[in-house]
């Protein structure tokens, strides 16, 4: 099954909307495979980000994503990366549309709390990333309520 690299940013952890976005993952029918509090050091981070390092934000995502604790959680179901970009909304929140995260929680670019991997590729290095000590999932009771 197809999994992807989900992360409650900093902001997302103070502002106490760890259980709401969780919610929409649940309610959607992804499976929670993974969860983890962490307060990741920067070297994870610049690993994390590799691709961005060169931007002139760089810094202050650093300093962001190093302000406070993150929750880093795995979901897997059909179609979840694309999905779970959906549910996150637009990059920037400004553009994001109601009924997305970043659209019904925040404004700000650099605030916009929370990660989603964009390919399945990416996932799966983020996943070892950040679980590198593998993570196990089972075989839900209710998955044929989900797929026909
Ligand atoms: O995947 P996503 O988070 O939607 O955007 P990316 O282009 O990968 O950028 C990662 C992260 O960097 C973004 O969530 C906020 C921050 N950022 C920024 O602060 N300012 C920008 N102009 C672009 C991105
Ligand atoms: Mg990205």
């Amino acid at each position: 099954m197809e999994r992807t690299y989900i992360m409650v940013k900093p902001d997302g952890v103070e502002r106490g909307l760890v259980g709401e976005i969780i919610k929409r993952f649940e309610n959607k029918g992804f499976q929670l495979i993974a969860l983890e509090l962490k307060t990741p050091k920067r070297e994870l981070l610049e690993q994390h980000y590799a691709d961005l390092a060169s931007k002139p934000f760089f810094g202050g995502l650093m300093k962001y994503m190093t302000s406070g604790p993150v929750v880093a959680m795995v979901w897997s179901g059909k179609g979840v990366v694309k999905a779970g970009r959906v549910l996150l909304g637009e990059t920037n929140p400004l553009a994001s549309l109601p009924g997305t995260i970043r659209g019904d929680f925040c404004i700000d670019v650099g605030r916009n709390l929370c990660h989603g991997s964009d390919s399945v590729d990416n996932a799966e290095k983020e996943i070892a990333l950040w679980f590198p000590h593998g993570v196990v999932s089972h075989q839900r009771v209710m998955e044929k309520l989900i797929y026909e």
